[in-house]
């Protein structure tokens, strides 16, 4: 019989994308279950054209459950994971409170499928956003240029901060539009939009941009931007990557996109590249500035693949490439990732 799959959390921003990916991709799953936080059950959900009943999270639930998925906030992934992997379930959890432990494998399927095999406490930890959109391209380059070092930075869209992300974005959209002239004074859009405009990022988004992601660490980094140094080292499998990020929120709803100065320890040049990422799993080569062509969050939200374009060689810095990357962040930077690791698993219970 199919495997049993269960959605734990599936009424947040990712939750919500993550059934949609479920009833588009392979009916590979006998019973699905729903579940969130008790405030949310007995609320009705569409999954595969059908209305599931959401569940209370509680240990009794996952009771005959072959494979979880998990989006909760990091401290009740840490709580509830485990309870759920002692229960025999295999989970794949896409908050930030595994992904660092040697014990679990931290999958990107074009990357390192192998490593979903190895997982001693029956935990797949699924990427940030951020380092998702940009492994697809760097695993393939990396597997014939080899990868030494790279700097990075994000253009991250409002989405990455879930529901409450966007529906920030767009208000404050709404108000600036409704006042002409707004964003040519020092304090006018603070001032328009009021005090509560900071809660979400830290700042206004609308008419700006902020360079802060996710939540301050030692000497001046965001969590966010040693999650793409951390997390990007792990999956490649390069310890000793260098890395240098700095995490932008942007006015965009849906895509991160990244500019990117990668160096090898091999010669590159754009055609070989272009030959290396036209033929990359989950990688759609969009380089053609000449014509108009290349990647931006408003082609690539809602979509699968990641994009790459704007490759060129380096001028300054020798066996370098500088490259942009996009990718729908609820996708591939959440859902779509998810249920790719859970199908590479299929094989298992067949
Ligand atoms: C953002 N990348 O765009 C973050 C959201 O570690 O999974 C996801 C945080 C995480 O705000």
């Amino acid at each position: 019989s199919k495997p049993t799959l269960a959605i734990v959390g599936a009424t947040g921003a990712v939750g919500t994308v993550m059934r949609e990916v479920i009833s588009n991709r392979i009916d590979a799953w006998g019973e699905i279950r729903l579940i969130a936080s008790p405030r949310s059950a007995g609320k009705k959900l569409t999954i595969r054209g059908e209305e599931v009943t959401v569940q209370a999270i509680s240990p009794e639930v996952f009771d005959g459950v072959d494979i979880a998925h998990f989006d909760l906030p990091d401290d009740v992934s840490a709580h509830w994971v485990p309870i759920a992997a002692a229960k025999g379930v295999v989970v794949v959890d896409k908050s930030n409170a595994f992904r660092m432990d040697p014990d679990v494998p931290l999958v990107v399927p074009e990357a390192n499928p192998e490593a979903a095999r190895n997982r001693p406490k029956g935990i797949i930890a699924n990427a940030n956003c951020t380092t998702l959109a940009l492994i697809p391209t760097l695993a393939a380059l990396h597997k014939q240029f080899g990868l030494e070092s790279m700097t990075v930075a994000s253009y991250q869209a409002a989405s990455g901060a879930g529901q409450e992300g966007f529906t920030a974005l767009y208000d404050q959209l709404t108000t600036v539009v409704g006042t002409p002239g707004l964003g040519s004074k020092p304090g006018d859009v603070r001032a328009a939009l009021g005090e509560a405009a900071n809660d979400t990022f830290g700042a206004p988004l609308a008419l700006n941009v902020v360079p802060k992601v996710g939540g301050w660490k030692e000497d001046g980094w965001t969590s966010e931007e040693l999650k793409v140094r951390n997390e990007s080292r792990k999956i490649l499998g390069l310890p000793n990557l260098a890395v240098s990020s700095t995490c932008v929120r942007v006015p965009v709803i849906q895509g991160h996109s990244q500019a990117v100065r990668a160096t090898f320890t091999s010669d590159v040049d754009v055609v070989s590249a272009h030959k290396v990422l036209s033929d990359a799993p989950g990688v759609v080569l969009v380089d053609d500035p000449a014509a108009g062509r290349y990647p931006m969050p408003i082609d690539a939200a809602g979509t699968d693949d990641t994009y790459v374009g704007r490759v060129r060689a380096s001028l300054d810095f020798p066996r370098s490439l500088d490259f942009f990357v996009v990718a729908d962040n609820l996708l591939k930077g959440a859902a779509l990732n998810s249920a790719q690791i859970a199908e590479l698993l299929l094989p298992e219970f067949a």
